[in-house]
């Protein structure tokens, strides 16, 4: 089945919420990102808030508490439990930069690590993010707008994949829309440390 781009097919537990921030929250974030150190250990440029993730083991070490949120990312956690978008307050958040023709690869987001719900809100640039299930032929491409907030719980969080294909345009009503610089905002609330760093799952 191939629901590619139709918002009207969402994979279960996923929820799409085009309007989220307004353009002067969008602006005042990536201002604040800017002014913060953005990291390149990656081939694209991360920020980490709350917890540091270690993508080599997969899992987040007990060592990796880097503090609270600052105020302007807790004021959004904050925000997305009192509007129902999450139940548990995020405490770790990581900001992701995509230039055209970056994305991230296909990844269920890890079990043990974060609680039920995970939560991205896009900053400046549209971009496809596309889940799949990983036992069979189901795809579904989701177009993501700028100031939009996605979250994914139950199956949409657990048995599904999401990916952002590492593209420079997507292909919207058959009609191709380039992306500029892209930046996304991942809410999630750690519910374990691993004592060492290796494999989670
Ligand atoms: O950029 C996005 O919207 C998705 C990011 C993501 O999947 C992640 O941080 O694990």
């Amino acid at each position: 089945m191939d629901h590619a781009l139709n918002p009207s097919f969402l994979p279960p537990g996923v929820r799409y919420f085009g309007h989220f921030l307004s353009a002067e929250e969008e602006a005042a974030i990536t201002a604040r990102l800017d002014a913060g150190e953005w990291s390149n250990a990656l081939k694209r440029r991360v920020q980490h808030f709350g917890y540091l993730y270690d993508y080599k083991a997969r899992t987040i070490t007990a060592d990796a508490y880097l503090g609270e949120l600052p105020g302007w990312l807790e004021v959004l956690a904050q925000r997305l439990v009192a509007e129902g978008y999450c139940e548990d307050l995020p405490d770790q958040v990581i900001a992701n930069e995509y230039f055209p023709g970056q994305g991230i690869a296909a990844h269920i987001d890890c079990v043990p690590c974060f609680s039920d719900t995970v939560i991205s809100i896009s900053l400046l640039s549209q971009c496809e993010m596309i889940f799949r299930r990983p036992q069979g032929p189901e795809m579904v491409g989701v177009l993501l707008h700028p100031r939009s907030c996605i979250s994914l719980r139950g199956g949409g969080r657990y048995d599904w994949t999401h990916e952002i294909p590492a593209r420079k345009s997507d292909i919207v009503n058959g009609v191709k829309i380039a992306r500029s610089r892209r930046i996304s905002l991942t809410f999630r609330k750690v519910i374990q440390t691993a004592p060492h760093a290796g494999p989670s799952r």
